[in-house]
């Protein structure tokens, strides 16, 4: 941990020369620092604590569906941590690929912008140990940073609120009494479509019975269907149909939970992903100082439960500084969006030859970059490779401001400096 205690400070900046302070602590910029200029200026905004957005009703009220469940619910500011808490805290192997410079903002080597509200899980297991666990479990919400594709459902810096709930091993009685407090009623059990049983799973931490092991991940995806249910259920009749909302849990996996599972929300006719979780590995819990527990833990994405419940079509609306989307909305409640316009769409493809030093989500970086918020998406549309071993790719690009009709100039002009910036900045050659 060390190092990070200093940056875990509410004001840092990023300073134009190549030094960042933090706190009064110098860092000097290195070859793995790599967060553009586009990320340094939404950092700061905290949407998920602006009252009255979307996001900060979302967390208030998911934090009320766990109210019932003896935990702390914490907000954490600053996304700036270090490698070893956003990775190796979790036992993320050294060559997991979501350490990559292509998948994670470095601001150097050792330090990063957290990828996910886990890195703070350790620092908050620790916090129940030394109140004697007091407390049963937390509620993390957080802003989070990764280099992605291009979608309606994809952006750089997103919103995560992580769960975790304990019990200790020797109060089966109690274990009981909380699985019984979570059932489901047979119509909600329709509506849940659970391909992740134990039933054909063998790969289980050895430390744990199959019993405790099967109440956990019950009482894991019993307690998130009813809270994320509940929120349904509080939509307006104008947006969501609720009769078509439905679950399903399959298999996933983590580093840091043992069995892992994934919930998908099915919305506009096809399925969407909205958290990870599972059981948290024991050896996460001892590190901590906390002994002979077992326990859940997940990770929500907000924005796309938020643009499930308020009917939001493009994740880039969330952080608009349009009057017309932030007046829709009350605090503390749910209201179905109404577009105020959709603007036209314009597209533009572009090809490059690569070689193997490619990274899709560099070219993805680098059109957030130069075009900011006025590309909805990016889709890879050809691929082929010659008999010389030469690959070459076309993306389409697809242009659409979420707030005015783009004028043809303005878009071939964006692309005009697309083109230049790839052509200096990555490794690929234009056709
Ligand atoms: C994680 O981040 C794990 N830390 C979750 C977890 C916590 C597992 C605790 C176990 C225990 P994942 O990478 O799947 O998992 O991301 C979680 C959710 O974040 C996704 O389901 C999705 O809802 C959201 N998400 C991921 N990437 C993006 C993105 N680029 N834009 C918007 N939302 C995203
Ligand atoms: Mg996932």
């Amino acid at each position: 941990m060390g190092s990070i205690l200093s940056f875990n400070c509410k004001r840092y900046s990023l300073l134009k020369s190549p030094k960042i302070i933090f706190k009064n602590t110098y860092k000097t910029l290195d070859s793995w620092s790599n967060i553009p200029e586009h990320i340094k200026a939404k950092q700061g905004r905290k949407l998920f604590l602006q009252n009255g957005h979307p996001l900060c009703s979302l967390r208030e009220l998911l934090q009320r569906q766990f109210r019932d469940k003896s935990i702390n619910c914490v907000a954490k500011e600053s996304p700036v941590v270090s490698t070893i808490t956003n990775f190796d805290s979790l036992g993320i192997p050294k060559t997991h690929v979501s350490r990559s410079k292509s998948d994670t903002y470095y601001v150097d080597k050792d330090t990063c912008l957290r990828t996910h509200t886990s890195a703070h899980q350790l620092e908050e297991f620790k916090n129940l140990a030394e109140s004697k666990m007091s407390k049963k479990g937390f509620l993390i919400t957080a802003d989070v940073y990764r280099r992605d594709e291009v979608d309606a459902s994809h952006y750089p810096i997103f919103h995560q609120m992580e769960g975790a709930y304990l019990w200790d091993r020797n109060d089966k009685a109690g274990m009981l009494r909380d699985l019984e407090q979570v059932k489901l009623d047979s119509d909600l059990q329709k509506l849940v479509i659970d391909e992740a049983t134990l039933k054909d799973h063998n790969d289980l931490q050895d430390i744990y019975s199959l019993q405790e092991t099967q109440i956990a991940s019950i009482h894991l995806k019993n307690s998130l269907v009813l809270a994320i249910h509940n929120l349904v259920l509080m939509t307006p009749d104008n947006g969501l149909d609720k009769s078509q909302v439905r679950y399903r849990w399959t298999y996933d996996s983590f580093p840091f939970t043992q069995p892992s599972f994934q919930l998908e929300i099915f919305w506009k006719g096809a399925w969407l992903e909205i958290l990870g979780s599972g059981v948290v590995r024991e050896n996460i819990l001892t590190q901590a100082g906390i002994q002979n527990h077992v326990g859940w833990a997940f990770g929500i994405g907000l924005e796309r439960l938020a643009m499930i419940l308020y009917s939001i079509p493009d994740i880039r609306l969330f952080w608009t500084t349009d009057d017309r989307f932030h007046k829709q909305f009350t605090p503390n409640e749910i209201t179905t969006f109404q577009p105020y316009s959709k603007y036209p769409l314009c597209y533009k493809d572009i090809s490059f030859w690569i070689d193997e030093s490619f990274a899709a989500n560099d070219f993805y970086e680098l059109v957030r970059d130069v075009c900011k918020d006025l590309v909805e998406s990016v889709d890879l549309i050809d691929q082929y490779t010659t008999k010389a071993g030469r690959t070459s790719l076309c993306y389409r690009i697809n242009y659409r401001s979420m707030e005015k009709s783009l004028k043809n100039e303005d878009v071939d002009l964006l692309q005009v400096n697309l083109r230049k910036a790839l052509a200096s900045s990555l490794n690929i050659q234009l056709r």
